[in-house]
C-alpha cells in the first residue's frame, strides 16, 4: 500500500493544527440542551451527536484561518471515560460521527494541491495503568487496548486521515492505545499514520515520572509514525524537550501547546498566552529545531492559529541534523533511557533478581515477599548494574506469569534500570512486556524454542531481543557454529518478522571451564571467537553474555578473577552487555600479572594442567584472601568502625554501632 498522503505532505511543507476544542465549547456557554439533556451537560463530546452544527462551526473557523488538520471532538470519547455520562454503548457511534462531521467540513476546504486533513482524537482513559495507587491503576492493559481499539473502529469507520494519540499522562497506556490503534487499522484493513504525544509538566517529565528521552524511546520502538508533545504548558517549558525530540528522531515532530499554563480567575480557567506569543514560538520551534507539525492546544483560538499560519503555515521543514546520523539504540524504563551499548563496554546486566540464579530470591519469591526482591534489586543497581535481568521461574509453582506481573510493576516504579525479562515461557514475556512502561529486552529466543511464539509480542511491545545460539542439535560449541546459528536467527528476526539488526541481542553461550573435560576446554576461546564473528559478519547487532558460566564450580574468589580476565578479553572481542552480579565484578585492573597469566591459561586453553595450576594457586592463597576481606578481625572495636567508615561498608557498620552499643 502507498505511504499515506499525510506523512507524504509532511516531507514537504510544515502543517498546522487546529487550536483548542474544549476550552472553545466552554467559551460558547451552551445549555444542557444542547448537550442532549442534563445527564449528559458537559460532555463535549457528545455534542457530535446532539449539536453537530456547534462541532461544524468550530472545525470551519480554524480551516478559515488556514489550519492544515482538524482534530476531531472525540478526546473523551472512550467507554472508561464517557461511563460516568452512561455512554459506553456508543463509543463506535460517538467516534464515526465526530470523524465524519471533521471529514465533511475539512473536504469542504480542501483544494488540489491544498489538502486538509482529520486528525482522529484519542485522550486518556483517566486511568493509569503504571500507578501504584490501585484505585487508579484498576485497568489492565489487555482492557485498554480493547478500549482503544472501540475508539479506533469509530474513528476509522468516519475517515480520519491518522490517529491522533494525545495528552498521554502514563506511557504505558500510550503502548496501550498504540496497539489498540493497531488492531483496529487491521482489522479495517487500512493503514493510517499514528501521531503520539505525551505530554510532560513544568519538570519535564510525565505524571508518572517518564522524562523525554525514556518517552522517545518506548513510543519510536512501537514504529509510530508522528511523535510530539501537546497540552500542559505553553510553548516555553516544551522549548528543550522540543529540541531534544527534534535533535534525536527521524520522525516528523509535532508540538502543539496550550495558551500558557492557566490561572484559576472566579473557578474558570484562563490562559494568558497572546497569538504573538504563541507564534514566535512556533517559529523558533520550526526554523531553529526542525519541527514539522505545529498547533495549539487548550486555550487557542482562531485568532492563535491565524497568526502561527501566518509566520510558519507551508514553509519547507529543515533538514534536521538527526537524520544524517542516527542515535544510538537504546531501551528505556518508566523513567529514563540507556544506550544498549555503554561506553565504555560493557553494560552491566545485573543476575541476582533471578530465582534460579539466587537462593535468597528464589526463598523470597517462594514468600510472596516482593519489597525484598526489590531491595536485592535495588542493591544491584547501586552497585552499578545498568540494566537488571528477572526471572520468576520456580519448579515448586505454577504463576510465574503472575509473578513476574506483580515484580515488573514493582521494579517499573522502583528503580530507574530498564529491564531484561528472562523466561523461556512465551505467557510470561507477554504479561511482562504488558505491564512495563518501558522498552524491555527479552531473555531469550533461540532456534530451538521461543522464536515464532515470542518474536511477534517484540514486535508489538517494540522490546530488543537476546537470541542464544542454540539449534535443533543443541548449543553450539564452535565460533564457527555460533555465527551459523547467529545468521539464521537473524535472517529470521529481520526477514520474517521485521526487526532491525539493532533489535538484536546475540548471547553465543559458554560452559564452565571449571570440569577440566576434554570436551570443554575450548569453550571459552570459541566464545570469545564466537563474538568476534558475529560482531564481524552481522552489522548492528549487539552481543550479550553470562559471564560467570565460565566459573560454575569454582571457589567464590578463584570464580571473580576468572569471570574478570574472561570478560576483559570477550569485550576485546567486541562483547556489549554482560549479565554479572554487579555487586562482584572485579575490575580487571585489580587482577595481578601472576592471576592474569594463570587466567589466560585457562581461558585459552594454553597448558595441560592450566585448570589444576588455576586451582592450586586459589588454595594457596585462600588463606591470605580470607584475611584481606575481613581484616577487622584483628582490629579493636574503635579501630574497626574507623576502618568501615574509611571502606563504606554500611552493614558492618550498623552492626557494630549496634554491639558498641551493647557493649
Ligand atoms: N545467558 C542469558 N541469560 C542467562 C544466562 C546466560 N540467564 C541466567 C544466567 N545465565 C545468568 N544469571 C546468573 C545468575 C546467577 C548465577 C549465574 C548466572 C550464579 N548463581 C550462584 C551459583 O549458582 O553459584 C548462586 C548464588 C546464590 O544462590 O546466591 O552464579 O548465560 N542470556
Amino acid at each position: 500500500m502507498s505511504e499515506s498522503r499525510y506523512l507524504e505532505v509532511l516531507k514537504q511543507r510544515i502543517l498546522v493544527f487546529d487550536g483548542a476544542m474544549g476550552s472553545s465549547v466552554q467559551a460558547l456557554g451552551l445549555s444542557a440542551d444542547d448537550y442532549g439533556g442534563a445527564e449528559l451537560e458537559g460532555c463535549i463530546d457528545h455534542l457530535v451527536l446532539s449539536r453537530p452544527d456547534v462541532i461544524r462551526d468550530l472545525h470551519a473557523s480554524f480551516l478559515e484561518v488556514g489550519c492544515d488538520v482538524i482534530e476531531t471532538d472525540s478526546f473523551r470519547a472512550n467507554r472508561l471515560s464517557v461511563a460516568e455520562y452512561g455512554l459506553q454503548e456508543r463509543i463506535v457511534e460517538m467516534n464515526r460521527a465526530a470523524a465524519e462531521i471533521a471529514r465533511g467540513v475539512a473536504d469542504q476546504f480542501s483544494a488540489a494541491g491544498r489538502p486538509r486533513f482529520v486528525a482522529g482524537s484519542i485522550g486518556p482513559s483517566g486511568y493509569l495503568p503504571s500507578a501504584s495507587d490501585p484505585t487508579l491503576g484498576r485497568v489492565t492493559y489487555d482492557e485498554l487496548v480493547e478500549v482503544f481499539c472501540e475508539q479506533a473502529r469509530g474513528l476509522i469507520e468516519g475517515g480520519v486521515d491518522l490517529l491522533a494519540i494525545e495528552t498521554g499522562q502514563d506511557i504505558l497506556e500510550m503502548k496501550a492505545a498504540v496497539s489498540g490503534v493497531r488492531k483496529a487499522l487491521r482489522e479495517a484493513r487500512v493503514q493510517l499514520p499514528i501521531q503520539v504525544q505525551p505530554t510532560l509538566d513544568t519538570s519535564g517529565r510525565m505524571l508518572l515520572g517518564t522524562n523525554i528521552e525514556a518517552a522517545l524511546v518506548t513510543l519510536e520502538a512501537l514504529r509510530v509514525d508522528v511523535i510530539g508533545l501537546n497540552c500542559s504548558t505553553g510553548p516555553e517549558h516544551m522549548r528543550q524537550p522540543i529540541r531534544y525530540l527534534c535533535e534525536n528522531t527521524s520522525l516528523p515532530v509535532s508540538v502543539v501547546p496550550n495558551a500558557g499554563i492557566p490561572h484559576n480567575v472566579d473557578g474558570v480557567a484562563v490562559y494568558g498566552l497572546t497569538p504573538k506569543a504563541l507564534a514566535d514560538a512556533h517559529e523558533e520551534f520550526v526554523t531553529e529545531f526542525g519541527a514539522n507539525i505545529v498547533g495549539g492546544c487548550c486555550g487557542t483560538t482562531p485568532e492563535h492559529l491565524k497568526l502561527v499560519v501566518e509566520r510558519v503555515g507551508g514553509s519547507a521543514p529543515l533538514a534536521r541534523q538527526v537524520t544524517s546520523a542516527p542515535p544510538a539504540p537504546r531501551v528505556s524504563s518508566a523513567m529514563e533511557a540507556f544506550d544498549i551499548a555503554q561506553n565504555p563496554a560493557p553494560t552491566l546486566i545485573g543476575e541476582r533478581v533471578n530465582s534460579q540464579g539466587s537462593r535468597k530470591v528464589k526463598q523470597l519469591l517462594l514468600d510472596d515477599d516482593y519489597d525484598e526482591i526489590l531491595n536485592v534489586a535495588r542493591d544491584q543497581v547501586e552497585a552499578g548494574a545498568h540494566l537488571l535481568d528477572i526471572c520468576t521461574a520456580l519448579t515448586e509453582r505454577q504463576d510465574e506469569a503472575e509473578q513476574m506481573r506483580i515484580l515488573v510493576k514493582l521494579l517499573a516504579q522502583g528503580v530507574p534500570t530498564p529491564l531484561v525479562i528472562d523466561t523461556t515461557e512465551v505467557d510470561v514475556v507477554e504479561a511482562a512486556l504488558k505491564s512495563n512502561p518501558g522498552r524491555a529486552i527479552i531473555n531469550s529466543i533461540n532456534l530451538e524454542s521461543g522464536r515464532d511464539s515470542v518474536l511477534p509480542h517484540a514486535v508489538e511491545h517494540g522490546a530488543a531481543v537476546i537470541a542464544l545460539t542454540i539449534d535443533e542439535e543443541g548449543m553450539a560449541k564452535t565460533g564457527a557454529r555460533k555465527l551459523e546459528i547467529a545468521r539464521r536467527i537473524h535472517d529470521i528476526c529481520v526477514n520474517d518478522h521485521g526487526l532491525r539488526p539493532q533489535d538484536l541481542i546475540f548471547d553465543d553461550l559458554t560452559f564452565t571451564l571449571a570440569t577440566g573435560d576434554e570436551e570443554f576446554r575450548n569453550s571459552a576461546v570459541e566464545t570469545i571467537e564466537g563474538i568476534r564473528k558475529i560482531k564481524g559478519e552481522l552489522p548492528g547487532v549487539f552481543t550479550s553474555l553470562g559471564v560467570s558460566n565460565v566459573s560454575f564450580g569454582l571457589q567464590p574468589h578463584a570464580r571473580t578473577v576468572l569471570n574478570s580476565v574472561f570478560l576483559h578479553h570477550c569485550v576485546e572481542a567486541g562483547l556489549d552487555m554482560a549479565i554479572v552480579n554487579a555487586a562482584h565484578v572485579t575490575p580487571y585492573a585489580e587482577v595481578d600479572d601472576e592471576q592474569r597469566a594463570l587466567s589466560d591459561d585457562l581461558i585459552f586453553n594454553r597448558r595441560e594442567d592450566a585448570l589444576a595450576a588455576f586451582i592450586a594457586y586459589f588454595e594457596e592463597h585462600e588463606a591470605e584472601e580470607d584475611e584481606k576481606v575481613d581484616p577487622t578481625a584483628s582490629m579493636g572495636p574503635e579501630e574497626a568502625i574507623h576502618w568501615m567508615i574509611l571502606h563504606r561498608k554500611k552493614e558492618g557498620i550498623e552492626g557494630l554501632v549496634d554491639s558498641a552499643i551493647e557493649g
